[in-house]
């Protein structure tokens, strides 16, 4: 199927009329829409869907960086590549209970060896469950001939749709350590019970529970996200001012989305020749009155 400016895609779809849409480019997922089909996730009006730039929301896959934590390009190069379907996909347990899923696969072109002199398979499974949860699998393998290991860093860099900002709170990372982006990466430990939000926020929290929430309290809505392999968790909104400073993000628009994204910033992954990491993360939108009190 073709989607913006002709661009390759893939939609999954569940009877009740839940949906995800993933471009090959960039493996980036854009859609994810409830039974009523209200959009979840946040993409700007001034996404360019047009390669080398990123796509502008959904979940942008950042590999093998995350950020500026290195020396390639901001997030790694992932997320403006071409994947492909995967011809060898790989057999996973949980697949028969997943109604729809589609398996990206992404290998090192010679330029892509430039930059980063490392073999490689990537394999990123979409699936969409039963009860309209997306799943996101991730499986890296160590193809080098020469023996050597690689290191990384990674994130689902997922931009949650919500209704106001000032209004929505995140529960699981109260009390943690995390380093802060905006004051060169340095550690504090988060105080106070709640995180909301009132101004610029660009937060790793480090070694998090599995479990977050986002709750958006104007839409009675409660995001749930779990992961696994990803200890990290990245909280980002650029707010009024960096908004304007980001070419392919409207003015106002960071009102209504917050990036949390399952990671692993602190401590690298290395991976040994034949060796694979695997990461997840599951996300689910729940009414929040049904979710209140756990
Ligand atoms: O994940 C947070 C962050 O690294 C911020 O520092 C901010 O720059 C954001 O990602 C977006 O990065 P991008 O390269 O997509 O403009």
């Amino acid at each position: 199927r073709k989607g913006v400016n002709g661009l390759d895609m893939v939609i999954l779809r569940e009877p009740r009329g839940c949906s995800v849409e993933v471009y090959l480019y960039g493996a980036q997922v854009t859609s994810w829409k409830n039974e009523r089909r209200e959009e979840l996730l946040f993409v700007s009006n001034k996404a360019v869907f047009k390669p080398p730039k990123a796509i502008r929301g959904g979940i942008p896959i950042c590999f093998p960086q995350v950020g500026t934590h290195g020396n390639l390009e901001q997030h790694g190069f992932a997320r403006n590549r071409l994947w492909s379907i995967d011809p060898d996909p790989p057999q996973m347990a949980t697949s028969s209970s997943n109604k729809a899923f589609v398996d990206l696969l992404l290998k090192p072109s010679e330029e892509d060896s430039k930059i980063w002199p490392h073999r490689y398979e990537f394999r990123l499974r979409v699936a969409l469950g039963a009860g309209g949860e997306l799943m996101l699998t991730s499986r890296i393998r160590n193809t080098n001939t020469d023996g050597k290991p690689f290191t990384f860093t990674f994130a689902y860099h997922t931009y949650f749709a919500v209704t106001d900002i000032s209004e929505v709170r995140v529960e699981g990372l109260e009390t943690l350590d995390y380093l802060d982006n905006l004051k060169d990466k340095q550690r504090f430990t988060e105080q106070g019970d709640a995180i909301t939000f009132e101004s610029e926020v660009d937060k790793v929290y480090l070694s998090t529970p599995t479990k977050i929430a986002v709750l958006d309290h104007e839409r009675k809505r409660t995001f749930e996200l779990r992961k696994d392999g990803l200890p990290d968790a990245v909280v980002w909104n650029p707010w009024d001012k960096k908004a304007k400073a980001i070419p392919d993000f409207g003015h106002d628009e960071y009102k209504r989305m917050l990036c949390v994204e399952a990671a692993c910033v602190e401590k690298p992954i290395t991976l040994r020749p034949g060796e694979e990491w695997k990461g997840r993360q599951e996300l689910s939108a729940v009414p929040s009155s049904y979710c209140s009190g756990q």
